[in-house]
């Protein structure tokens, strides 16, 4: 492949958010280069989200990439809510009026993203290292990295910053300009994938006093399991066996007894924060998903959130290039705030319910999760309260 230098866009990372605007800009004919730092099995390597709101989907069928999805992705139509030793179904479907979510790997939608792109012959650079953005904030932007070893430099229109949590993007964005919101919250997420029937066909959320689990799947025969830790533990304290035992403990009887365990074939902890970045634009300089906010995974809203900021992005760039109009650039960053915010709040209140918290905290030690109890109590009997739930898990409009 012969690496461009010059382009309309340049998109960093390869992850989800810049796959997909990729392949959004490819359909309508702009010219994107993504730079990415790792190899792709190593994009591919992360496990991470697995459920797509109704409108996510549509944007990857828009892309054109859907098909895999549509075949071996799970609709699922609610959810079980699992606290004082019972389960109480959240009817999504129900209390939304026809609306779903489907569980389907981020790796799968990450696959499906590079495989269109390769099929397409669009131009993407692994290992693009020592990435730098320059003169963003006047009319001539440049990417200058490194590759095997040689010095290159990508001359373009606009900039995507697509980079993740870590990136170069939002670092390069002089610290005066960016107003930055975050709560690190006191406990992490341990994961195991086991090559396992899930416990039940949809997933439980779980609220136990010695903290937090959930069950999730990949497929019928592929289960993701998390139990909230502390940020002191190390993987490696954790056997198989431990973890299969406190994720038992956790669950009601019935779910406790169908419990199918196995060898895990992946396990990790992962921090919980809730972190917004505002403006989300700096002249030609746009960040999108997690680049510009990150939400605790409880509300399974990450990388949905990156697809609605892609969905603005792409409807931005296009109407500049289309209809040479620069309405949607100047409004992209308000009109993606708009939903981060909400689905940010919905991330931390749904994070505050689940969770076991330190005495310290406002809603932790006894007094903390007898308030819990009354909440999922009353959830668990107020059709207002849960259509309200429901109304915001399967994803509000763009
Ligand atoms: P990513 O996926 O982090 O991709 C960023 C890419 O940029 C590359 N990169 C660089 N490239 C060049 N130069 C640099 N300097 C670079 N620095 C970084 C990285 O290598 C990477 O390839 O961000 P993106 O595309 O914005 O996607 C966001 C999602 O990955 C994230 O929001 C979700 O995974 C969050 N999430 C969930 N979201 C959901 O919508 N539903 C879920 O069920 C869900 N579950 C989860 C989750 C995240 C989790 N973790 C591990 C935090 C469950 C977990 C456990
Ligand atoms: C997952 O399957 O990894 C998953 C599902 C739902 C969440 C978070 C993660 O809320």
């Amino acid at each position: 492949m012969v690496i461009p230098s010059h382009t309309q866009v340049a998109i960093i990372g390869a992850g989800p958010s810049g796959l997909l605007l990729g392949s959004l800009l490819a359909r309508e004919g702009i010219d994107a280069v993504i730079l990415e730092q790792r190899t792709p099995d190593y994009v591919l390597g992360r496990i991470r989200a697995g459920v797509l709101e109704q409108t996510t989907v549509e944007l990857l069928e828009r892309a054109g990439v859907a098909d895999r999805l549509h075949r071996e992705g799970l609709p699922h139509e609610g959810f079980d809510l699992c606290f004082g030793g019972a389960r109480h179904r959240i009817d999504l479907k129900r209390l939304t009026r026809g609306k779903q979510v489907v569980v389907y790997g981020q790796t799968e939608v990450t696959r499906d993203l590079m495989d269109h792109r390769q099929g397409l012959g669009l131009p993407t650079v692994y290992e693009a290292e020592q990435v730098s953005l320059h003169g963003f904030d006047g009319t001539k932007p440049v990417v200058r990295y490194m590759h095997q070893g040689q010095p290159r430099e990508l001359s373009c229109d606009f900039i995507a910053g697509c980079d993740g949590f870590h990136g170069a993007s939002r670092a390069s964005v002089p610290a005066s300009a960016l107003t930055q919101h975050e709560r690190v919250y006191p406990f992490g997420w341990l994961g195991v994938l086991s090559r396992t029937p899930p416990v039940a066909h949809e997933l439980i959320y779980s609220n136990h006093e010695r903290g937090f689990a959930l069950c999730s799947m990949r497929s019928h025969n592929l289960s993701r399991y998390y139990v909230q830790c502390s940020l002191q533990d190390q993987v490696e304290q954790w056997s198989d066996e431990a973890f299969w035992d406190e994720l038992r403990v956790r669950l009601d009887p019935a779910a406790a007894q169908a419990l199918v365990t196995g060898p895990s074939i992946e396990k990790s902890i992962a921090p919980l924060r809730s972190f917004v970045t505002e403006p989300m634009r700096f002249g030609r300089l746009f960040l999108a998903g997690d680049a510009a906010h990150i939400v605790p995974p409880t509300g399974a809203k990450g990388l949905n959130l990156a697809a609605s900021d892609v969905h603005y992005l792409s409807s931005a760039l296009i109407e500049h290039y289309r209809q040479g109009s620069d309405h949607g650039i100047e409004h992209y960053s308000a009109r993606c705030l708009a939903r981060v915010w909400k689905a940010s709040r919905f991330s931390w209140w749904f994070t505050s319910l689940m969770h076991r918290f330190p005495q310290s905290e406002l809603s932790g030690g006894a007094m903390g999760y007898r308030l819990q109890q009354a909440e999922l109590e009353y959830l668990a009997q107020s059709e207002a309260a849960q259509t309200v739930m429901a109304e915001n898990y399967v994803g509000l409009p763009f």
